[in-house]
């Protein structure tokens, strides 16, 4: 039986994954743009991130209906990016499509419908045609909208901000693995800001199924058609123990997925750029520890550790060096709400070369 991915060394298991996969069809475009705009800021001699946002998918099937989520907003990546743009950065934003964008984050969380920002204008006192038709941002709004606006603008005009979706977990890493390659030339003005949350386990594509995965019986004739195999196969469906005669319940065997953040460290990203990467836990008794042993197991230069429930205003750093463990907090009173409502994050964009300002730390 072959080695799974996972017990691979990282440039062999390198080379297996990406034969295995064909390249997202929207890589060569992505790949061409992320050139100019890399080029533009290597003449300007500016800092360029890569900042990864949202969460991965891992598809079931090739024609994929059902697939396992990876929990994130793009809260984290959207409001950082905006704090690396303030901070006179480039910046890739690698975001799982649909996921928060930075400056219309603002306007487009579900409970914040960007309309109810808005009004119809009132009449104007005195002109031929009182009732125009046109629409205002609502007076209490104006400050905050037109500060987001402006940013925005100043942005896109002089081309700071390249958007790159992708979905999959296996499109993320052919996009990763692009875009650090595409960085070298940015040497240590290189930055990579890894908060998307990365599926850890996947099914080898090889072992998918086709078509959809179906939960009742089929007619004898598309039984092989179906594909998904009985017990001892990979993913397969089964008699439901518990409830007898009762719909079939799925089983699903899933492999790890491969650490890149090795490959990255030692041979995509350029010399002397910076690697940040982030670790979510839920139990506050494991966090700095895996925190710290992704740190020392992939030798890069900083991970950010947060918890499910404090993510938003409590983070940890953990570094190489002294004090090795910092935590940064905003305290109570400065968990304003943003424009949208949702509390604003840890401002994570202090991080510079030579570390960042914390908000609050304790050690
Ligand atoms: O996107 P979001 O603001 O809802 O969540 C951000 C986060 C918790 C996904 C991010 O801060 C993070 O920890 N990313 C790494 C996840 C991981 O350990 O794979």
């Amino acid at each position: 039986m072959a080695p799974a991915l996972g017990d691979m060394e990282p440039a062999e298991a390198e080379s297996v994954y990406f034969n295995e996969y064909p390249p997202p069809k929207a890589l060569p475009k992505h790949e061409a743009l992320a050139r100019a705009f890399i080029e533009l800021h290597v003449e300007a001699n500016r800092r360029v991130v890569l900042v990864t946002s949202g969460g991965t998918t891992v598809p079931l099937e090739t024609q994929t209906v059902r697939f396992i989520d990876n929990f994130s907003a793009g809260t984290r990546g959207a409001t950082s990016a905006e704090y690396f743009l303030q901070q006179g950065y480039a910046v890739i934003f690698l975001h799982r499509q649909y996921s928060l964008l930075p400056y219309s984050r603002h306007y487009s969380h579900s409970t914040n419908c960007f309309l109810d920002f808005m009004d119809e204008a009132p009449p104007v006192v005195g002109a031929a045609n009182q009732d125009d038709g046109s629409i205002v941002v609502r007076d209490e709004y104006q400050d905050q909208m037109r500060d987001v606006l402006r940013k925005y603008r100043y942005a896109k005009k002089n081309n700071r901000l390249l958007l790159l979706p992708f979905t999959t977990v296996a499109e993320y890493m052919f996009e990763l693995r692009s875009m650090a390659k595409l960085m070298r030339p940015l040497g240590p003005n290189a930055l990579f800001y890894l908060a998307a949350a990365v599926s850890d386990f996947f099914i080898p594509r090889n072992r998918m199924v086709e078509h959809k995965i179906q939960s009742s019986e089929l007619p004898p004739e598309y039984e092989k058609d179906s594909a998904v195999g009985g017990e001892g196969d990979e993913i397969y469906t089964g008699e439901n123990e518990a409830e007898p005669g009762s719909r079939k319940k799925l089983v699903i065997n899933l492999d790890p997925v491969p650490k890149f953040l090795h490959r990255l460290v030692d041979g995509w990203a350029p010399d002397g750029s910076m690697v940040v990467s982030f670790k979510l836990e839920t139990d506050p008794a494991l966090l700095v520890y895996k925190a710290r042993t992704a740190l020392q197991r992939y030798s890069h230069h900083l991970v950010i550790g947060n918890l499910l429930s404090t993510r938003k205003w409590e983070v940890v750093f953990i570094t190489p060096d002294a004090p090795h463990e910092r935590w940064i907090r905003v305290p109570k009173a400065r968990r304003s709400k943003s424009i949208s409502g949702v509390e604003d994050q840890v401002g994570l964009a202090e991080i510079k070369k030579g570390g960042a300002a914390p908000t609050e730390t304790r050690q």
